[in-house]
């Protein structure tokens, strides 16, 4: 007997409406894709949205497409979220992360509660768009239930109110130890305790399609709970074979640390910006987020015209090293003049910007490599654990230059694959449900035969890559 799944896949430039087969014995998952729609910021009087009705729409097109299945999982980027009043309406756009109207919440909130205090609770790295921040600046009079993406998502299509708890650790309003909302500092922060959903795990059923749902796309099935956090499924579908593994979730960003089975809070961990987000079985994703290929995409955006795999091919041949960069710098978050900014912080650190489109594609990836290369060190130093190889997984695990250079900067093999990990993770949750997988080493060990995979030695010189990192580190 065959069974089919649906896996929506929200990321912050496209969107996708998976359709996962898997036979009787496993022994194959064939993916295909049902639907792919462009995603990303709509600046609108100022502001930086998301167009989430555009989303919803895009999605009951690609179920449409997909046709029947036994369950439907949604996952996406975390920490955005869209706030409900009484009636369950929905007030206001969700507002994109990479909007500015957190500038300087996180300072005052660290302020006020504690730097030290705020990492005890939640175990969270700062980012300036945490959701907890963008609450802080939000008007919640009217609100009574604040969903994040996929939890809205999920609202819309079945009638029925939670949040996941892989995304709702990205909020800062989590306690990192009882994995339950953290109600004091909840209270402390003046926040309405009443707006945050019972928390469901993934694998959960959330409900049946809305009867009008069901009547539009032509069939009717649950929707589950996934690891609702893209980074939560991508890393539940890395195919390690065993513990001694960092991870690579590579796209828009680059999430890069380790697995572990309890959070690391001390203060080293804290001053270096780890976070500890919740996983897939009681797993802690113990990573740092670094700036990912955002940067190549925005550089893309202003080449009109210009062709990535020309591009990645003459960067291959560019001279190493010619510029890097800190990929983490706060001024790359924003969208706007990419090469622009990376002109500045090449000159701000003593070097020469690029000269061609070329050269900077060659920039941007030894830059990302480096930042690869810092946290994997980092996790692993901060966490005790040993690591033999790093996987590479995500839309990143295509760009051979990036696996390769990446491999030479962390000194360590990368096993590169799959790009689609994250539809793996959303699928898997969902098939285990449904009794075919029984645990994460099981659902891992059928990505890997699913897959092909390729493997980097590492082959470059480290002192050189230690001399780029003292330029910009
Ligand atoms: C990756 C991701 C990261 C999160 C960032 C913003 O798609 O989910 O894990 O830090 O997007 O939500």
């Amino acid at each position: 007997m065959s069974r089919r799944f649906a896996a929506v896949d929200l990321g912050a430039s496209s969107g996708r409406v998976m359709l996962a087969e898997l036979t009787d014995g496993l022994e194959g998952m064939k993916l295909t894709e049902a639907h792919r729609f462009p995603n990303g910021p709509v600046r609108v009087a100022g502001r930086l949205y998301w167009d989430v009705l555009g989303l919803y729409r895009e999605i009951l097109t690609g179920l449409r497409a997909a046709g029947p299945v036994s369950s439907i999982g949604v996952d996406s980027w975390a920490v955005d979220y869209g706030l409900l009043d009484e009636t369950g309406a929905l007030l206001g756009n969700p507002v994109h992360y990479r909007d500015d109207r957190t500038r300087g919440v996180a300072e005052r909130v660290a302020g006020e509660v504690g730097a030290e205090a705020l990492y005890d609770v939640s175990g969270l790295q700062v980012l300036p768009f945490n959701t907890i921040y963008q609450l802080l600046t939000d008007r919640l009079d009217q609100a009574a239930t604040m969903l994040l993406i996929p939890d809205l998502l999920g609202y819309w299509l079945t009638g029925e109110l939670g949040a996941e708890v892989t995304n709702a650790s990205t909020t800062g309003l989590l306690d990192v130890r009882s994995r339950q909302w953290a109600s004091p500092l909840i209270e402390r922060l003046g926040l309405p305790s009443g707006i945050f959903p019972p928390l469901r795990q993934p694998g959960e059923a959330i409900g049946g399609l809305r009867r009008e749902v069901a009547a539009e796309i032509g069939w009717s099935a649950p929707v589950r709970a996934v690891g609702s956090h893209d980074t939560a499924s991508a890393v539940a579908a890395v195919p390690a074979t065993g513990p001694a593994f960092a991870y690579i979730s590579c796209g828009t960003w680059s999430l890069a640390g380790v697995e572990l089975p309890g959070p690391v809070l001390t203060p080293e961990s804290r001053a270096a910006n780890f976070t500890n987000e919740a996983g897939i079985d009681g797993t802690v994703r113990y990573l740092r987020n670094v700036m990912g290929l955002w940067l190549l995409q925005e550089c893309l955006r202003a080449w009109p015209g210009s062709d990535l795999g020309d591009l990645l091919k003459a960067a291959a041949g560019e001279r190493p090293f010619a510029a890097v960069v800190n990929p983490d710098e706060p001024v790359f978050l924003p969208p706007g003049d990419m090469p622009a900014r990376i002109a500045g912080e090449c000159r701000r650190t003593g070097q020469r910007p690029p000269a061609t489109p070329a050269a900077y594609v060659r920039c941007v990836l030894e830059s990302l490599a480096l930042g690869h290369r810092l946290a994997v060190r980092q996790a692993m130093e901060l966490s005790g654990r040993d690591v033999e190889v790093v996987h590479l997984v995500g839309g990143g695990s295509r760009n051979e230059l990036l696996c390769r250079l990446t491999a030479d900067a962390c000194g360590l093999p990368v096993v590169a694959g799959p790009a689609e990990a994250t539809t793996f993770g959303n699928v898997l949750v969902q098939a285990r449900a449904a009794g075919l997988v029984s645990d994460l080493a099981e659902m891992r060990s059928l990505v890997a035969a699913a897959e092909p995979l390729r493997r980097y030695e590492p082959s470059g010189d480290v002192g050189a890559w230690d001399e780029a990192a003292s330029r910009v580190f």
